[in-house]
This record gives structure tokens, sequence and C-alpha cells, in this order.
């Protein structure tokens, strides 16, 4: 970064600041990730100097022939990577994404069924304060109110009763597996579209531990930036049938010129990918979820449907006397970064909610394993007990910024990082 240094060295000294950061913090959030070098690099190149609105081959800008391969390289990873008829790589994220799928398959005012927000759901499933909202008329599931799991049968009699337009499939605090062959008998029932959001678990799919939407959904979203590890950004796979009308509700329909550069660093995550190792790496992830979850357990912590089967785990802070907010800022001090978040039935308010939502994609991609998972359940259950005492949560930051040195995230290292590499 030898010229961001020369010119703007405030900045620079901001993005070391971030670096070094990222590098001594055990990074926690379940939607974030360490992308690779290559990604990062394709991501910062020249192509973010170019407007190309509209598609390959049919373009409003002249000099495309390069971009043209570009996307054209992207759309065709995604379209195997996933086994999708049909793939667009433009959205600028994952909201813009779903929306894009609201107005290809919607008229404004039609039904969207979507998991509630409180119980895992996303914004733009149709929660009130997004557009998705208040364009479209919002439906809610919920997850049952004892094992806190998705009930297909409470959601089909509440398809038969709303007859939604789409339904949403998908979610951003759920840690089971979702039955994506289920929500497509009941949306085939209801005579429903089917979108299922994979943000969080994109990359568990590709690497084969968690079972693919694509043959039951008429439309699979995506993020490309959490388990998947590429750039920010959003990514749509569709049937043929739908192609044109979610190519149009991208591009014009929502977007501009679409970013040909997180494009090219979508194109290098999907490439990573599809190789051997990161099925590996998927593996690794839920594996390390679990060790996690059982060793919560162990420790005391109630956890939202006791464990998990991906990456995520929804702790109930309120299970050792702490409130989601108060573990969490206590984590933070220590070194540990997570997010607070609502549980399902919460009685407290999202701003100051029960629960901590923690996951492993970004500590596996460091090379953790099985004994960290361990040391990071200590950590969590210290700094729970040391709430409060900012020298005690300074110590513990110590322990795990030690931690952290043995294993360098992939920033900076020429090659992917994989699960049991560790330290180099
Ligand atoms: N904001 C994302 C998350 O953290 O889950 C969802 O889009």
């Amino acid at each position: 970064m030898s010229a961001l240094r020369d010119t703007d060295p405030a900045l620079y000294a901001l993005l070391r600041a971030e670096e070094r950061r990222q590098f001594e913090q055990i990074r926690l959030i379940p939607s974030e990730n360490y992308t690779s070098s290559a990604v990062i690099e394709a991501t910062a190149s020249v192509l973010t100097n170019k407007y190309s609105e509209g598609y390959p081959g049919k373009r409003y800008y002249e000099g495309q022939e390069v971009v043209d391969q570009v996307e054209g390289l992207a759309i065709e990873r995604a379209k195997a990577l996933f086994g999708a008829e049909h793939a667009n790589v433009q959205p600028y994220s994952g909201s813009p994404a779903n929306l894009a799928v609201y107005v290809a398959l919607c008229k404004p005012g039609d039904t969207i069924l979507g998991l509630s927000l409180p119980h895992g759901g996303h914004l733009t499933h149709g929660w009130g304060v997004s557009v998705t909202g208040q364009f479209y008329k919002p439906e809610r599931y919920e997850v049952h109110p004892d094992t806190h799991r998705l009930d297909y049968d409470a959601i089909r009699r509440k398809a038969l009763e709303v007859r939604p337009r789409v339904i949403v499939a998908g979610a951003t605090a759920y840690p089971r597996t979702i039955d994506f062959e289920a929500f497509g008998a009941i949306a085939r029932e209801v005579g429903a579209y089917l979108l299922c959001d994979i943000a969080h678990i994109a990359g568990l799919v590709v690497g084969g531990v968690h079972p693919s939407p694509v043959p039951h959904a008429d439309v699979v979203s995506t993020t490309t930036h959490k388990t998947l590890r590429g750039p920010r950004g959003g990514l749509l796979l569709c049937r043929e049938a739908h192609a044109k009308a979610i190519d149009k509700a991208v591009f014009p329909g929502l977007q501009g010129g679409p970013h040909e550069h997180t494009i090219a660093g979508l194109a290098v995550a999907l490439a990573e990918a599809a190789q051997p190792d990161f099925k590996l790496y998927a593996r690794a992830i839920v594996d390390n979820a679990k060790a996690l979850a059982e060793a919560l357990l162990e420790r005391g912590f109630r956890l939202v449907t006791g464990g998990t089967d991906n990456h995520l785990i929804l702790i109930d802070a309120t299970s050792k006397g702490a409130t989601g907010k108060e573990l969490s800022r206590a984590m933070a001090l220590a070194g540990l970064e997570a997010n607070m978040n609502t549980i399902p039935f919460d009685p407290r308010k999202p701003f100051d909610p029960s629960g901590v939502r923690i996951g492993t994609p970004s500590v596996t991609s460091r090379g953790m394993g099985a004994p960290e998972m361990i040391a990071i359940a200590d950590f969590i259950a210290r700094s729970n007990e040391s709430r409060g005492d900012p020298q005690a949560l300074e110590r513990i930051r110590l322990e795990v910024a030690a931690m952290c040195r043995a294993f360098r995230p992939p920033v900076g290292a020429a090659a992917l990082y994989i699960p049991g590499r560790g330290a180099e």
C-alpha cells in the first residue's frame, strides 16, 4: 500500500489499524470472514475505473472487451459452482438482491411470507422498517415456541391461509439446517414462488455440508462475503424461466453501473470455493461451531435450540445473568468480536436484546480448530464473569491476542488459508 501511504497517510494509518485489529481479535460475527489476498487484489483493481451498464454482449458504453470477459467468468463460475441455470452477479449486496427478486416476481402490494426478524429472519424478508415490508404486504412465520426450530406444518398452514406470491426461506440468526425441499413443496402447493436466501450459508452449501436449495427454489439469493469468503457483494441464481425478469429487475430496475471490480473479486472467490480444500473448510466451520457450542453448554450457557448444525450459535446471555449488550460489550473489551441479537420470543428490545450471536467462519479461515474453540468458550465465560472489571477484561484481551498471533488471517498471505494450517 505504498501509494496510499504516500498520498494519504491518515487513511493509510487507519487501514493498518483495522488490519491489526482484525489480526489481534477473535472475530466471531458469523456474517464476517477473511477473504484471500487474491480476492482483495482483484477487488482493488483498475476495474473500479470502468462503467459497464448492461450485461455481457449488450452494454451502453464502449470499451467492454475485457469487462465482458470478467463478468462472463464470474457468471459461468457461479452457475457451475451452484449448479444453477442462470446467474446475475451484479447486485451490490444482499438487500438489493432480495429487492430485485420481489421486483421481478411481484407487483407492489403482493404478499411476501418470510421468517420474522426477531426469530432469525432478515429485514428484507418483509420487515416493516424495510421497503420490502412497505411496498409489499408482509406476512410472517415464526419458529416453534418450544423447540425454537422452523415448524414446517405451521409454515404450510400460514402459507395456505395468506396465499403469498413469494415465500422466503432463509435466515440470519438460525442455527439449524433449513429444509429447502419442504419449503419447495409448500410453495408449489400454494402456488407461490420460492426465494431461498442463503447469504449466511452459501459457503456451506457449495462445500457440501448444507443441502442445496437450487433444485427447490425459483430464485436463490446470497451475499458473497460471508461463508463464501468473497468480496462484499450480492448474487442471484435462478431458473432460466426467471432469467429475463431477474436481469431486468437488477438493471435497469434497481441499479446502474455494476461494480466490476467487486465482480472480479467474486470470480476469484468462486474459483477458490470450487477447490477441493474449500470442502474441508466448510466441514471445519461446522465442526468448530459444534465444538464451540458444546464447550459453551458445558460452561452453563443456554443456546437457542440447544446447539448448532451450521456456522452460527445464538447464546441466551440471560442464562448467565447478563443482557446481550452486556455480554457482547464485555467480550469486545476482551478482544472477542460478536454482536448482540434478539432471541426467539425475546421479551427485550432489539437494541438491548437477550442474545449474542457468534459464528466460526473467520476463526476457521485462520486455521483454528477444536482446542481453540474450547479456549474461546473459556474466554467468553471469563469475559461474562469479568463484566464491569476492565482490568480483568484487559488480562483476557492479552491472552486472546497471544492466541491470535499463532493463527494468521489470510490478508497479506499469497495463498488461500485452509483449516489446520495455523501459523506459518
Ligand atoms: N447483516 C447481515 C448479518 O450480519 O447477518 C445480514 O445481512
